[in-house]
């Protein structure tokens, strides 16, 4: 039987496939200016296993639909670490300071009071490159353009109610874990399981 193991050298047709490929984590987790509502953090190069954290919040739409589950299902099932829940009632004063930068957009209002309006679960998830990994897994702001198989394609159709929050960035992950959570209240645990050099690596 043919000993398939070993891979073909890039033809001219392939190349461009692993290219576009590359040019697709380019511009979803790259830092340029150009995307700037995307993810800041290079998937691309440095080192594979930094440890890291990220803030994900169900938003009051996704508990009414009893989406909990589901979005905790999927970011273990990815291999993530749970460090941080809890459920919470998001004071507006705290949600004005998480969305400063849309205050002058003429959503804003609607958007305070959306995210006001009953209760959301706030999540700290930890792996390697969770922060650029979760903004895949939660898919498009605008749900109409989120992929199928992304919490957003798969449960919302409408930018407005678009079910998620993940961090967009490393260091807005660390700033948005702070405004949510008290400092001793996410808890890191030993991975014991088969994924456990990933992380200490
Ligand atoms: P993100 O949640 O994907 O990071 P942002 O641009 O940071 O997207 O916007 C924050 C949130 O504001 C969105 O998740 C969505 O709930 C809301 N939002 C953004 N743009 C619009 C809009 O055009 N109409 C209504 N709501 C919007
Ligand atoms: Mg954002």
């Amino acid at each position: 039987m043919e000993n398939n193991s070993v891979q073909p050298a890039p033809t001219p047709g392939r190349l461009s496939g692993l290219l576009g490929c590359a040019l697709l984590r380019e511009v979803l987790c790259s830092s340029r200016a150009w995307v700037p509502s995307l993810l800041v953090r290079p998937c691309l190069g440095g080192p594979s296993w930094t440890r890291e954290r990220t803030l994900v919040a169900v938003k009051p739409d996704g508990v009414q639909l009893r989406l909990v589950g589901d979005v905790i299902r999927r970011f273990e099932r990815k291999g993530f670490k749970l460090v941080g829940m809890k459920m919470l009632q998001a004071p507006e004063n705290v949600l004005a300071e998480h969305y400063h930068d849309l205050r002058r957009k003429p959503f804003y209002p609607a958007l305070i009071s959306y995210l006001s309006s009953g209760p959301g679960v706030a999540m700290v998830w930890e792996g390697p490159n969770v922060v650029c990994t979760s903004r895949a897994m939660i898919g498009h702001t605008d749900s109409a353009e989120a992929a199928p198989g992304t919490i957003r394609g798969d449960f919302s159709f409408h930018i407005s109610r678009n079910i998620i929050h993940a961090s967009d960035s490393v260091e807005g992950a660390q700033r948005e874990i702070q405004r949510w959570f008290q400092s001793n209240e996410p808890v890191g645990w030993a991975d014991e399981g088969h994924r456990s050099s990933l992380y200490t690596a």
